[in-house]
């Protein structure tokens, strides 16, 4: 008999599914579900409740809940085989935290399938929203709580990260601080993951550490949480905490709700959840100590994996587990596509095929020109002010400031992920424009890797189907079918003939202009130019 898995994905503005045939290493079902189009009864733009405050991003937890209904409703008017999954998994939106009462362990033990998940949960929630991962607001409760912790390099150093305004850790202590009596109501805090994970096993999930090291509460090293870090949070917040567990690992069998009410298999196994970020590692095949993935989209994103744990010093990289094993890294580069459409714009080019040819019209290493694209407000490294810095560069030398922008991005992809001290053995493109040639052969250049193209589509919920199989397999104890690399293949091939070599040549003229990267961005960042 075949078996399937399913994975789901709760993203900001979506809940997505994905099931798969595990032998015959194949996709069988995808489908997506938009918030805004699907329940526009919750009245969000984007997945995000409407706010006065333009820092204060909030979701609601009974769409993510009416959401999980319509998808399982959907799945059964589509025929997908219900009956056959063994197990499932999934992924959140990381960050993002839901606040239950003490009614919330009975009342997910009993789900009445005669109603609708959310009239199950009338009652049970001791906030009405949960801020999600854009939310901003914690500026000050960040500035407490890594003050008590002794610093950005401490506390990067104990929780994965510096503090962060999404992370969870200071979003909890605004709500003690600014609801204290919603606070005490509060008996279990949980994850988007692991709330959405508790609906499916019918009880109070774990968080895995995946997504548990995004909360500034968990020692990234010890995987239990910190004692010093809970106390610099809150006040009583230890007992309202879940305990800590590998994603995929068994919670028990799925809640008899979707059993009766959608015919999922009774037997099938509900698994721990992970954040959508660590599942997407997964889904793009990312199980070895040095594989990185970059995705180019209106952010660049950088995630690397490591055997052994380094934090970053500075506090601009984190480090979550990965559901793989061993650790994750996620660098944010905000200035992405938006950076790259700004020069384009700026110097009227048709298309990216022409701006291909005039960064071909210049040498590797642009004769020193350097340019600093920081149109937005840059993630890493900090820069509050946003600016565009040249230097040897002038304004006019349109080829040279077509190359500029992709050395740049390359250049600060390779400095700032230094500290992972981990050289990449290769390195998977995917995003809008993982399609651009010139830019990935800069990138193989500079990280001096090959680089291949990858295209998956929802590689978070391939990613949570997957560790589903995984979490199974290992319940069942078929070792040898869980090894992650023999899971993994065939679902998360490169684009055949994708593959760019790095120009040895090359490759020395950028380790070279490492250093001037380097110091104009400490120029830059220091007041001069
Ligand atoms: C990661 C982060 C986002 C969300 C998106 O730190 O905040 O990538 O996980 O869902």
């Amino acid at each position: 008999m075949a078996r399937f898995f399913l994975g789901l994905d709760s993203s900001t503005q979506s809940l997505s599914a994905v099931v798969i045939d595990l032998d015959a290493h194949k996709v069988v079902y995808e489908h997506s579900l938009n918030f805004d189009k699907a329940l526009p009864q919750f009245k969000t733009h984007n997945g995000v409740l409407a706010s006065r405050d333009p820092l204060v991003k909030h979701s609601s937890p009974r769409l993510w809940a009416a959401a999980l209904d319509k998808v399982f409703a959907q799945m059964k008017k589509d025929g997908v085989p219900l009956g056959k999954v063994l197990a499932v998994s999934g992924s959140g939106q990381q960050h993002g935290s839901v606040y239950l009462n003490d009614s919330a362990p009975e009342v997910l033990a009993s789900l009445n399938p005669k109603k609708s998940l959310e009239e199950n949960l009338d009652g049970v929630f001791a906030r009405k929203t949960s801020p999600i991962w854009m939310d901003s607001s914690t500026a000050k409760e960040c500035l407490e709580i890594r003050k008590k912790l002794g610093g950005i390099k401490f506390t990067a150093s104990r929780t994965g990260s510096d503090t962060f305004e999404r992370f969870t850790g200071p979003q909890i202590r605004k709500f003690f601080k600014t609801d204290p009596k919603g606070y005490e109501r509060t008996a279990h805090i949980a994850l988007v993951s692991s709330y959405m994970a508790s609906l499916i096993a019918g009880k109070i999930a774990h968080i895995d550490f995946g997504d548990g090291a995004g909360m500034n509460l968990m020692d990234i090293r010890r995987r239990n949480w910190n004692h010093d870090a809970v106390k610099a949070t809150a006040p009583g917040l230890a007992p309202k905490l879940p305990g800590l567990a590998d994603s995929g690992s068994i919670l028990g069998p799925v809640s008899p709700y979707f059993v009766q009410k959608y015919g999922l298999n009774p037997e099938a196994l509900a698994t721990v959840w992970t954040g959508d970020n660590p599942a997407s590692v997964l889904g793009l095949g990312l199980t070895k100590p040095g594989q990185v993935a970059i995705s180019l989209g209106t952010s660049d994103t950088f995630f690397g994996t490591m055997d052994k744990c380094q934090t970053d010093e500075n506090g601009e990289g984190h480090v979550f587990g990965s559901p793989a094993g061993g650790y994750m890294t996620l660098i944010c580069f905000k200035n992405g596509s938006l950076a790259r459409e700004k020069i384009r714009e700026h110097y009227k080019i048709a298309d990216w095929k022409k701006f291909g040819d005039l960064v071909a019209q210049t040498p590797p290493g642009n004769n020193g020109g350097v340019l600093l694209p920081w149109f937005d407000a840059e993630i890493v490294p900090r820069v509050n002010a946003p600016g565009v810095h040249r230097f040897d560069l002038d304004e006019q030398n349109v080829a040279a400031n077509c190359r500029a922008i992709f050395e740049a991005q390359a250049l600060s992809m390779r400095l700032h992920s230094e500290w992972m001290q981990v050289a990449p053995a290769k390195i998977l493109a995917t995003g809008g424009a993982s399609g651009n040639g010139a830019l990935l052969q800069i990138l193989a250049d500079v990280m001096n890797c090959r680089v291949e193209r990858i295209e998956v589509s929802k590689s978070a919920a391939l990613g949570a189907a997957l560790q589903a199989a995984h979490g199974w397999l290992t319940a069942k104890e078929h070792n040898g079918e869980a090894r992650w690399e023999k899971l993994l293949a065939g679902f998360t091939a490169p684009v055949p003939g994708s593959e760019v070599l790095p120009n040895k040549k090359n490759a020395r003229v950028y380790s070279e202009m490492m250093k001037k990267y380097s110091a104009c961005e400490y120029e830059a960042l220091n007041g001069g130019e």
